[in-house]
């Protein structure tokens, strides 16, 4: 048996914890023979309702679950992580202005990226789903300065499957008949859904996608607002934002981070800029295709990119440039 590994999830008495701590426990993401040890973080006023998770989670009789810990102290949480998942963050409340939305979670993720600093193994990978993701994946990255930056990554795997589910839907294909979708830029709605590199599976032959879907206005332009509106469309018709499907897409994200993404195929996902690809400014936290091997990402190297893609990667390159400014304008000042 391997030893147990630690992973936490913060906010771990909401939503998407509630749907993500399951598939954990039960090996879906790193194996049914990894044991592990699972550190719930929630804040103070949820330790009640933590309590009702960790009930719950022991009621999973799951096998690969050896001890779980949950606490409202990040140096009990971050004590010798292999692996953070960072779901916790201040919510935009209504009447709420943008930059105090910022300011709030740079408060937060400064005192977390300062916690794994502080007490998690240099070697833990970092996954930030809470929102602003890329804003707040750069801030803990930045508050954590002897953990390497390429350690850190934030969540776009849900627009990525949202866009593969849409390519698969409209060819009346299975989803894993779509592949290397990519999503550039921001967790936001300027992100930019590209199926330009895409292929598909059709009757046993590749294909690209504008060569199987012959329809360049739906892909330039339903396709990107549907991907893009998505997470809205899920809030208008539920009153509550995606949690299954984001909790899958956690999953998916780990799972490849653990162990490789598979031959011939990549993933997007929310990386540190190194200034040399695809134009992006050097220190953005910047949503790219990746491959993954023996727990490290590398850029997909030398697609081409037409006008049409340059326009929508500077735009939201260009949202991701405002947002750091502002947030570290804060973090000097929290
Ligand atoms: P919930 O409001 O259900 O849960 C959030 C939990 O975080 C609460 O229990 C809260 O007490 C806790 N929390 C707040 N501050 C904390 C702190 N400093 N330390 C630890 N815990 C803290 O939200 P949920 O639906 O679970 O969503 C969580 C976050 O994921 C939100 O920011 C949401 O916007 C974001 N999302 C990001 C996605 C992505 O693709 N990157 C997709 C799904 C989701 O919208």
């Amino acid at each position: 048996m391997p030893e147990p590994i630690r992973v936490l999830v913060t906010g771990a008495a909401g939503q998407i914890a509630y749907s993500v701590l399951l598939s954990i426990a039960k090996g879906d993401v790193f194996g049914k023979d990894q044991p592990l040890i699972l550190l719930l973080l929630d804040i103070t006023p949820m330790m009640t309702a933590l309590q009702g998770v960790v009930m719950e989670l022991e009621d999973c009789a799951t096998a690969p679950l050896k001890e779980v810990i949950a606490t409202d102290q990040e140096e009990v949480a971050f004590k010798d992580l292999d692996v953070a998942i960072l779901v916790g963050s201040m919510p935009r409340r209504e009447g709420m202005e943008r930059k105090d939305l910022l300011k709030a979670n740079v408060k937060i993720f400064k005192s977390q990226g300062a916690a794994l600093d502080k007490y998690a193994k240099k070697s833990v990978k970092v996954i930030v789903v809470g929102n602003p993701a890329n804003t707040n994946c750069l801030t803990a990255s930045r508050s954590a300065p002897s953990i390497p930056k390429s350690n850190f990554s934030c969540l776009t795997r849900l627009d990525h499957n949202r866009a593969k589910a849409q390519i698969a839907q409209k060819l009346k294909l299975g989803c894993n008949d779509v592949k290397n979708v990519i999503i550039w830029g921001n967790h936001s709605s300027t992100q930019y859904p590209d199926v330009t590199h895409a292929k598909v599976k059709v009757h046993g032959k590749e294909l690209g996608v504008y060569e199987a879907i012959k329809d360049d206005c739906y892909l330039k332009g339903e396709f990107i607002t549907t991907v893009q509106q998505r997470g809205a469309a899920v809030i208008k018709a539920r009153k509550l934002s995606s949690a299954m499907s984001a909790s899958k897409a956690i999953c998916d994200h780990v799972q490849d981070i653990w162990f490789g993404t598979p031959e011939g195929e990549f993933v997007s996902m929310g990386v540190i800029s190194d200034g040399n690809s695809y134009g992006i400014p050097e220190d953005l936290l910047y949503s790219f295709p990746v491959t993954i091997k023996n727990k490290n990402w590398s850029f997909v190297e030398g697609l081409p990119i037409d006008d049409f893609s340059r326009e929508k990667m500077d735009l939201t390159a260009k949202e991701l440039m405002e947002e750091k400014e502002t947030a570290f304008e804060f973090l000097a000042s929290v």
